[in-house]
């Protein structure tokens, strides 16, 4: 679980930090959680990096409704813009499907190098997204056991290191960390939910009632069928209900809601419920 709390500085730095790489990246690999695909963004990004070729990942899609993500793929798809979606744990093609979808992105700015009469150096890319949205694991993906890094020193304050990916593309080493945005309740409940932001922060049983009523809505059935209540139970009733069937119970056999709103958290987060996407890709949002 992310413990770093965000406070104005903290953000500085890291939009300091962003602006200072992203002068040296010809492209940019966002990482969002592929369960919350507008949640887990930061829009900074759009501002930072306007102009710059997109990869963005979808990450964690294991735990994300498969069809559901088709669909977010798809609408996060655009001009000089990519969407994957990939289990950075397991799924074996993550490192040749970034590189390809990398190069296809990078190539007008490769001819236009060749066409200029510039031999062709290896494109430069940044991952970057909130925390714990998977951008170690990646760069541990395509680093490998034993990749090579360089180091470049173009008169910059700051020697930066790189990852060859492959002979076309190099990652940088340090990712962009962005802040998860907390403009509405809902985002940061979400954020929560999927464990991208630490929990304490908020009020654990508001967390577990914002994502009850998300998921009901999303996937009506589900959470019934799980704790063996009737569909007309009331979110606050299903916490109780939750606390029954999964036996915990306060003195005097009261249903302990606390300890049930963490249970159902971490059973939503180990995939226990199935393989949900708590915001809908036709929804405006
Ligand atoms: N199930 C699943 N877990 C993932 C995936 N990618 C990363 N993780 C896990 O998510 C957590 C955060 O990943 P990490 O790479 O450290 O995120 P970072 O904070 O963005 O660098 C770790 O426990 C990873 O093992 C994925 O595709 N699927
Ligand atoms: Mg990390």
């Amino acid at each position: 679980m992310v413990t770093v709390q965000w406070y104005p500085g903290h953000m500085e730095k890291a939009r300091r930090d962003m602006a200072d790489h992203l002068k040296a990246v010809d492209m940019i690999i966002e990482l969002r959680d592929a369960r919350i695909p507008m949640a887990s963004r930061n829009p900074i990004l759009d501002e930072m990096a306007a102009g710059k070729p997109r990869l963005i990942i979808l990450s964690k899609t294991d735990l994300a409704d498969p069809a559901a993500t088709e669909k977010w793929t798809a609408r996060l798809r655009g001009e000089n813009r990519d969407c994957l979606a990939l289990d950075l744990m397991n799924d074996k093609t993550c490192r040749s499907r970034i590189i390809a979808s990398c190069r296809a992105l990078t190539e007008a700015k490769r001819q236009r190098m060749i066409r200029r009469g510039i031999r062709p150096r290896p494109m430069r890319a940044m991952a970057c997204g909130i925390p714990n949205c998977g951008k170690s694991t990646l760069i541990n993906r395509i680093a490998g056991k034993n990749s090579a890094r360089t180091a470049d020193k173009p008169g910059v304050t700051r020697s930066l290191t790189w990852i060859k990916a492959d002979p076309s593309l190099e990652i940088l080493d340090t990712p962009g960390v962005l802040w998860p945005k907390f403009d509405d309740p809902k985002t940061g409940s979400l954020l929560a939910a999927t464990g991208a932001v630490n929990e304490d922060i908020l009020n654990l049983k508001d967390i577990a009632m914002d994502t009850i009523h998300t998921v009901r809505d999303l996937y009506p059935g589900v959470l019934e069928k799980e704790y063996q209540t009737d569909e007309a139970v009331r979110t606050d009733v299903m916490l109780e209900k939750i606390a029954e069937t999964r036996h915990l119970l306060k003195e005097g056999n009261e249903p302990d809601t606390e300890r049930a709103a963490i249970a159902f958290l971490h059973e939503l987060r180990r995939g226990k419920l199935g393989r949900l996407t708590l915001e809908a890709a036709d929804e405006e949002n």
